[in-house]
């Protein structure tokens, strides 16, 4: 017999956001849960409500949160399949050892012991800094901040980065050099305000689809919509204003769009005077960007340049978003600021409907990048080469300021280090840099040359299978704790099942090697929130302020807002209110930028461009997303986009298998032929790893700021594969 429909809204109205137990009637029609737990869909970092359905200490389904005003229900592909990892047949269950006949099982008592042997042998033999840690964001706050001090304290390295450094880093310089603070300047409920969305170098739609809802919602009350991407991605395709820009030409293109909102006097002088410095270099750095030269730099006509300026010049309000499109280039950081520039020009931020944000990536892109794992920095967004900085955290770990380690290498460096050598061990969790770094062959070869390396995760993924141990870690709904939305919102990730077989939280492998370093005493925590409670004092007096967040604070009012400088302070959804910034002199800073070329141009042998990216129903390297059926489905293994003309000269037809050469490497993958992509660019996404990996073509070139590798052009060629 067909069980009844739940009647979600009214079961809620009974129990709340977070029920408990079984209510009365049961849950048969949903498979009878035990409870449902209220947490975050652990992709990407919008971070959507999600409620996980628990039997049994099992994760058996989900349910939209409907209280969770972010996504108020609403959830993608990927959060609808989450929950299918936990009872995953691949899960790491037991620790193991590499040997030459495959993985063997082992104890946790010689894996731990082994790791540690190996990092003392390594760093008595060549020095501490010989072994690296590098980390990753869809770790908690709580992990975040305690592989800072892990790797500090604990392995006292200067050598730790993390997967970030791939994703958010030159938003970040970006910010921090206009802004003094690196996160959105608004929540995103300041998007519906807008007359006018600027959106460069983002997928919203498949990349950050919740997102979609505030732009519709905005273009329900008329707003006009920019949408600048070498290709028409689904919300290009409603925009008003498409830019079909050359991977690589964005600051050209913004310089551009400034020069002419400046001819036509559609700048916000009182705000320029009084509220920012600098314009003066970027009045005059714009001045050789007519249209016609900005159109000839980035690859556009320069009619849409000069719409794109009226547009975007005379409007009421606005709003400026962007992603890694503009940001994964050796020009990220200046790309980044070539978008501020064309905001506070306009003076509109810091009010309703006034507003600008990169696009966080990962879950915890955010809060991940405030709290001290990145080689130059300590919690709080603090500068790991600020003597009083340094003090203050020294302080609050209880060791010497003498005994913290100095600025290390970047995550990219890390890998070039262990190529030449220099870096011989190296331990990672929530990382798999095979598959994400480019020029994969490369990245293969340095693992090869370890001498020890140990892993934690939850699945072996390509880059553990290198592993001499790998540890079993935890799944995200395995263990308590916080993230930081991409709105700048602190939310609590709650756990659900205990982690499977003889897997373990992460945090409780990562104490358990600091004790058998013999460094135990400062890493004292009997819960997550103990953890927190130590970042919160860490950070307060930093740039990113979590002082007055409490776990409690944050289950009461569904998350809040940082910066929250004091128990009784609210949180912050708007920055800059007032037009003060927080920089040393209380104003933005505009900086000028000049047009630079990717680092690899097209010509006669490679004559096509390669960029790549993402599709909605895979997720980053593909560990987790590659393994859930419904998502594979959608969209099985990568395509090479191409425009009909492209695709016309070189005689290739949808489906066909084509090969894709670089001068690092090759891959053979069919053609998708789609009008949506500019004749002389193709498209690869990149969440697979072995002979399908987007990245064994990409180039190691690297922001000479940010270190961000260019993923987004370098030259290829393109042949029929027979
Ligand atoms: N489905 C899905 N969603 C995700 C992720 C995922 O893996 N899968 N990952 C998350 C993470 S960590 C991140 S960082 C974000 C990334 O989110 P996005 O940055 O939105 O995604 P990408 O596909 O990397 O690139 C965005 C767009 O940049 C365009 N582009 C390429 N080169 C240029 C250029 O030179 N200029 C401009 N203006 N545009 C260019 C591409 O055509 C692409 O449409 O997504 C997050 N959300
Ligand atoms: N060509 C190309 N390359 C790119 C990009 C691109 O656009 N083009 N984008 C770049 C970007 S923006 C990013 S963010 C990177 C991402 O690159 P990575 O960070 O390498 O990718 P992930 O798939 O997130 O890898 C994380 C690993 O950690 C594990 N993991 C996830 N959560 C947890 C956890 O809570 N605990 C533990 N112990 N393990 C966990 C997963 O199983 C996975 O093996 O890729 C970059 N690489
Ligand atoms: S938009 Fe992001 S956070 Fe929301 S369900 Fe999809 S992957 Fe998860
Ligand atoms: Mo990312």
């Amino acid at each position: 017999m067909a069980k009844p429909p739940l009647n979600l809204p009214e079961l809620k109205k009974q129990f709340g956001p977070s029920l408990p137990e079984v209510p009365p009637g049961g849950w048969q029609a949903a498979g009878d849960p035990d409870r449902l737990v209220a947490t975050h869909c652990c992709f990407c970092g919008q971070q959507c409500g999600i409620n996980l359905k628990v039997k049994d200490n099992k994760v058996v389904g989900f349910e939209p949160r409907e209280d969770f005003p972010f996504n108020r229900g609403k959830l993608c592909p990927k959060g609808i399949k989450r929950y299918m990892q936990n009872e995953h047949p691949d899960r790491l269950l037991h620790p193991l050892r590499r040997t030459d006949a495959g993985f063997v099982q082992i104890s946790w008592e010689e894996a731990l012991q082994r790791t540690v042997d190996e990092i003392r042998r390594i760093q008595k033999a060549f020095g501490k800094d010989a072994f690296a840690v590098l980390s990753g964001v869809s770790l908690t706050n709580e992990k975040s901040y305690l592989m800072g001090k892990f790797a500090r304290v604990a392995i006292q390295t200067s050598n730790l980065d993390y997967n970030g450094r791939l994703c958010m880093v030159s938003a970040g310089a970006g910010n921090k050099k206009a802004f003094g603070i690196d996160r959105a300047a608004n929540s995103w409920e300041d998007i519906v305000l807008a007359d006018v969305i600027m959106v460069t170098g983002a997928n919203v739609s498949e990349c950050a689809p919740i997102t979609t809802d505030y732009i519709w919602r905005a273009r329900d009350r008329g707003a006009k919509l920019i949408m600048i991407d070498p290709r028409i991605t689904p919300l290009a395709r409603t925009a008003d204003l498409h830019i079909p820009v050359r991977p690589g030409g964005d600051a050209a293109l913004m310089n551009g769009i400034l020069h002419v909102m400046l001819q036509r006097g559609w700048v916000n002088r009182e705000f320029i005077d009084s509220c920012t410095t600098g314009f003066e270099e970027v009045e005059k750095a714009v001045l050789a960007y007519t249209p016609e030269v900005a159109g000839k730099l980035s690859g556009v006509d320069p009619a849409l340049i000069v719409r794109a300026a009226e547009m975007w010049g005379p409007a009421k309000s606005s709003f400026l978003l962007h992603a890694r499109g503009i940001e994964h280039h050796t020009s990220g950081v200046d790309n980044v600021l070539s978008c501020i520039n064309l905001v506070l020009a306009t003076g509109r931020i810091g009010k309703p409907g006034c507003g600008y944000g990169t696009i966080t990536g990962q879950g915890n892109g955010q809060g991940g990048r405030e709290h001290g794992h990145k080689c130059d920095q300590l919690p709080g967004n603090r500068d790991i080469e600020n003597p009083e900085h340094r003090r203050y955290i020294a302080e609050v770990w209880k060791i010497a300021e003498s005994e913290m380690p100095h600025k290390g290498h970047t995550a990219e460096e890390i890998i070039q280090l262990m190529h030449s050598g220099e870096i011989r061990g190296l331990f990672s969790i929530c990382f798999n840099p095979v598959v994400s770094l480019p020029d994969a062959n490369f990245t293969k070869e340095a693992f090869n040359r370890l001498e020890h390396y140990s892993v934690v995760d939850f699945f072996l993924s390509e880059t553990a299978r290198h592993a001499d141990i790998v540890l079993p870690g935890s799944l995200h709904e395995e263990d308590e704790g916080t993230t930081t939305s991409a709105e700048g919102r602190v939310i609590r990730i709650r756990k659900a099942v205990d982690p499977p077989g003889e897997a373990r939280t992460d945090w409780h492998i990562i104490l358990d090697i600091a004790r058998r370093l013999g460094r135990g005493e400062y890493f004292d925590y009997s819960c997550p929130e103990d953890i927190f409670n130590e970042l919160r004092v860490a950070s307060r007096g930093g740039a990113a302020d979590y002082y007055g967040i409490t776990y409690e604070k944050i289950e009461s009012s569904n998350g809040v807002f940082w910066p929250c400088p004091a128990l009784d302070h609210p949180g912050t959804p708007r920055l800059f209110e007032n037009h003060r910034f927080p920089t040393t002199d209380g104003r933005a800073h505009f900086q000028p930028v000049e047009y630079k070329p990717p680092a690899e141009e097209t010509d006669e042998e490679y004559p096509i461009v390669l960029t790549t990216g993402r599709v909605v129903s895979q997720y980053l390297s593909g560990t987790q997303t590659r393994r859930i059926a419904g998502l594979v489905k959608q969209y099985p293994e990568p395509q090479v986009e191409m425009h009909p003309e492209l695709a016309a000269r070189l005689g290739v037809r949808s489906t066909d298998l084509v090969r894709v050469v670089t001068r690092r490497g090759e891959v053979t993958l069919h053609a998708m032929v789609v009008q949506s992509i500019r004749p002389d660019t193709i498209f690869i996404p990149y969440h697979w790893g072995d002979e399908k990996s987007a990245n064994l073509l990409t180039i190691r070139a690297l922001d000479p700021v940010s270190k961000i590798p260019e993923f987004k052009t370098c030259a290829c060629r393109v042949e029929i594969a027979r």
